[in-house]
């Protein structure tokens, strides 16, 4: 079959370029070629108006009109992407298709999905829609109710997606469930491109209260280091990426049977590529050797998951961190040769009855040790354990996904004003510390 896969437009107040990409899209396109489908991509997301640092760039963006749920925020709301016509113009060129398959990522990104939904209807009115991802899952009812005769594909894709398009094929492939069968289908960008993001592993063992991961990879699943590095030299060889960002949750996990070794690898490779981790590692398997390795290896954005200085937080977190392992963290990887410029810490703000006095004492934490602070600010998940509590500051999030941003639900517990005033005085520290 022919098989169209779109990546929609982000719908919200802010969209930074943290080296993104619909990565679970592209791992669905791999299965489907290896099943002998024809596959086309169209990423919304990729346009740019600037580059900034590390091949990131500043991601074109048009303000649009703010859903009745959202007038309460005193921000402009916006389409980030590409244009309307340059989609209409990529669906048309790409030809009539059998099926076409839609991503989603945050479950406050939907209204992408919608505008995408309608202009394929506009286009190709009788083509059958399919919605996979992290919204599609986490909001399945509310979806089904947005989208009705769109097909939903829940939870993990690799799999489900051989049932899927096999059934619709009439054909099913009988590949193994297994997770990392093949490369995620970089090749379908037809413009080159010098960033890509990439999982070495699936799943998390740590069930922190605020995080949906278990719920969305429920098993722990590690490629090999073998087949890490060939993805990773298949970037360098054909595409000539320059910059690669570590998407798993889980990264530092048995560390000297997985991680370890594939930063050996990538140093004895001497490829000109740098890498970065835009999701918080696990600080309690960071060891002095680990440290070395990951600054030979060129991995240049560190952030560490600390999320909170206070005991109470630390045991929702899984207990997973101490203010104890990010003091020797910070230690071991400045003796491997980071500054401040390369380091931060997570920490989290607005957690249902989260006052700010605490957030602030666990940023003045981190600065003492001469690090910035990246503000996690917490954006409330269905089916996690915070979710329940954070009903009670705003009862409309389960009916109304748009109000589980994380720009939006500390609104529903600080003052717009005094939250802004908290966030720009740790910005300038922040500053002061990376000018250091
Ligand atoms: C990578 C990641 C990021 C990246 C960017 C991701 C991106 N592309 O946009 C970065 C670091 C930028 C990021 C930022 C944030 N993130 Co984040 N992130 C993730 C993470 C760890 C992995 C997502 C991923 O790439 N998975 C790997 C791919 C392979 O899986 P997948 O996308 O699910 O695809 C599979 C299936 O869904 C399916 N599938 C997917 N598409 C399709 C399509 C079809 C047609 C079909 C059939 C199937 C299918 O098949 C695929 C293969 O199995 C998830 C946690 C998780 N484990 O999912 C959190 C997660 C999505 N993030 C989360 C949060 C809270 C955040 C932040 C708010 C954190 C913060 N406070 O700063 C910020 C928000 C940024 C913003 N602007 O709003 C939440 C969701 C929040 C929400 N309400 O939606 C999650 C779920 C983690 C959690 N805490 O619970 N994140």
């Amino acid at each position: 079959m022919k098989i169209l896969l779109i990546n929609p437009w982000i719908y919200d107040f802010a969209a930074y370029d943290f080296w993104i990409r619909p990565l679970g899209l592209l791992y669905v396109a791999a299965e489907l070629e290896s099943d002998g489908h024809t596959v086309q991509l169209i990423d919304c997301l990729a346009d740019y108006t600037a580059a900034k640092k590390f091949g990131t760039h500043v991601i074109r963006s048009e303000r649009i009109e703010k859903p009745a749920a959202l007038v309460h925020v005193p921000r402009y709301y916006k389409r980030y992407g590409i244009s309307i016509a340059a989609f209409q113009k990529q669906v048309a060129q790409a030809g009539k298709p059998d099926y076409i398959g839609i991503t989603s990522m945050m479950t406050y990104w939907y209204p992408g999905i919608v505008e995408v939904i309608r202009q394929c209807r506009d286009i190709y009115p009788e083509v059958p829609l399919v919605l996979g991802g992290v919204y599609a899952t986490l909001c399945a009812e509310h979806s089904q109710e947005l989208f009705p005769g769109v097909k939903l594909v829940t939870g993990r894709g690799i799999g489900r997606v051989h049932e899927f398009f096999g059934k619709q094929a009439g054909k099913l492939s009988g590949q193994p469930d297994r997770f990392f069968n093949h490369m995620p289908a970089y090749h379908l960008y037809k413009q080159p491109f010098e960033t890509a993001a990439v999982i070495t592993s699936i799943g998390c063992p740590f069930h922190c209260s605020y995080c949906a991961g278990p719920l969305l990879q429920p098993a722990f699943e590690q490629n090999s280091v073998e087949a890490v590095l060939a993805e990773i030299k298949q970037y360098v060889e054909e595409h000539h990426v320059a910059d690669l960002a570590f998407y798993d949750d889980a990264l530092f996990v048995r560390n000297e049977a997985h991680v370890k070794p594939i930063l050996r690898g990538i140093i004895a490779a001497g490829w000109q590529i740098r890498f970065h981790t835009p999701n918080g590692l696990h600080i309690r398997y960071l060891d002095e050797e680990l440290a070395h390795l990951l600054y030979q290896a060129k991995v240049r954005t560190i952030r560490l998951s600390f999320e909170s200085v206070d005991p109470g937080r630390q045991r929702d977190s899984s207990s997973k961190t101490t203010a104890a392992d990010l003091e020797r963290a910070v230690t071991v990887l400045m003796s491997a040769g980071y500054t401040s410029r390369d380091l931060s810490a997570y920490v989290l703000a607005g957690l249902p009855g989260q006052p700010l006095a605490e957030v602030q004492q666990s940023i003045d934490f981190v600065h003492s040790l001469g690090i910035p602070v990246s503000l996690a600010e917490y954006s409330p998940v269905p089916g996690t354990l915070d979710f329940t509590k954070a009903l009670q500051y705003e009862p409309r999030l389960a009916a109304e996904p748009l109000l589980q941003n994380c720009s939006v639900f500390p609104l529903s517990q600080y003052d717009f004003d005094d939250y802004n005033a908290f966030k720009t005085k740790n910005a300038d520290i922040n500053r002061k510390l990376c000018a250091s």
